[in-house]
């Protein structure tokens, strides 16, 4: 409705997009091939995909699992937007990127007549005018364990089972479905943290922590050089707090993605608290974008030269 969109990166990035023009943005940039719908969500919604680079190794990141916290796909689509002029990384990976996991719920937070504050999915409860599964506590691996909720009131509830999200479901098939795939990242807000395996344990470390951990160092160490923001990093229990079912411990665990990881955008804990952190000014796009993509540059450079 209003005024017709233009999409250039000097305008896109000065406002929060809908979902359609994200992924419009996303399809006309040089060297993206659009995918076709990974799946589609209960109002009825296609999952966007789309694929950039020719490397053998490939990398899928995605934005907005949770509807309320808008920073994350603008920054996914800032992040592609400086991915696809990199030449030489695009000749070591193919990257694939979900802009809107939950396009339904990203919508209700955007509406008029929606919640600002809505964080799950859009999927009715039976027996309840509570609306939503957690797609971040529907994965199947530990599902239904400490760190998530069975009231389905809850902002963590954890579905009805393991997968039976339309969002879970299909990203879990297209990961799948994609060769060679070492790095997975699911960009969240908000509390400025690089986080790994495993969410739903604070006791003892993944096999592969040693190599995570310095990945995550030195992409933090790229967010401060570029931003001086300090972004947290490590095991995501004990870094943060307990979650079962979430992304991060299922690519990890059970899909056997070596490098994946949460990272939890802008603003950090001091500068907001509460719902305020989910609705940052429009001022914090560009700066989160850059941030984020020096930390993947560093994070991948750093796990092509393993
Ligand atoms: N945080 C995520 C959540 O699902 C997360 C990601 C995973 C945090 C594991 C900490 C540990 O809770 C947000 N902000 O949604
Ligand atoms: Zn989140």
């Amino acid at each position: 409705s209003g005024e017709p969109v233009q999409l250039t990166a000097a305008t896109i990035f000065n406002d929060w997009q809908s979902y359609e023009t994200l992924s419009a943005f996303i399809a006309g940039l040089p060297g993206v091939t659009q995918l076709p719908s990974i799946g589609k969500t209960y109002q009825g919604r296609d999952i966007n995909a789309f694929k950039f680079g020719t490397g053998p190794y490939a990398v899928v990141f995605n934005g907005g699992i949770h509807a309320r916290e808008w920073i994350s796909p603008a920054t996914t689509t800032y992040v592609t937007d400086q991915l696809v002029k990199n030449a030489d990384l695009l000749k070591k990976f193919t990257f694939y990127v979900i802009p809107v996991l939950n396009p339904d719920g990203y919508a209700y937070t955007r509406a008029a007549s929606g919640q600002r504050y809505h964080r799950k999915n859009l999927e009715p409860n039976a027996g309840t005018s509570c609306i939503g599964t957690d797609i971040n506590r529907n994965f199947d691996y530990m599902w239904s364990k400490p760190g998530a909720s069975s009231d389905q009131c809850s902002d963590t509830y954890y579905g009805k089972a393991a997968l039976s999200t339309a969002e879970a479901s299909s990203l879990s098939k297209f990961i799948k479905s994609i060769p060679n795939t070492v790095g997975y990242v699911d960009l969240h807000s908000y509390s400025e943290m690089f986080l790994f395996a495993n969410g739903y344990t604070c006791t003892g470390q993944v096999k592969d922590y040693d190599t995570l951990y310095k990945g995550s160092k030195l992409a933090a160490d790229a967010i401060k050089a570029t931003s001086g923001e300090i972004f947290k990093y490590g095991g995501s229990c004990a870094t943060s707090y307990k979650t079962s079912g979430d992304t991060v411990d299922y690519m990890y665990n059970a899909v056997g993605v070596t490098y994946s990881y949460t990272l939890e955008l802008r603003p950090n804990e001091n500068a907001a608290s509460g719902t305020a952190g989910f609705n940052p000014p429009v001022s914090e796009i560009i700066p989160s974008g850059q941030e984020t993509t020096a930390a993947f540059l560093a994070l991948w450079n750093y796990v092509y030269g393993q």
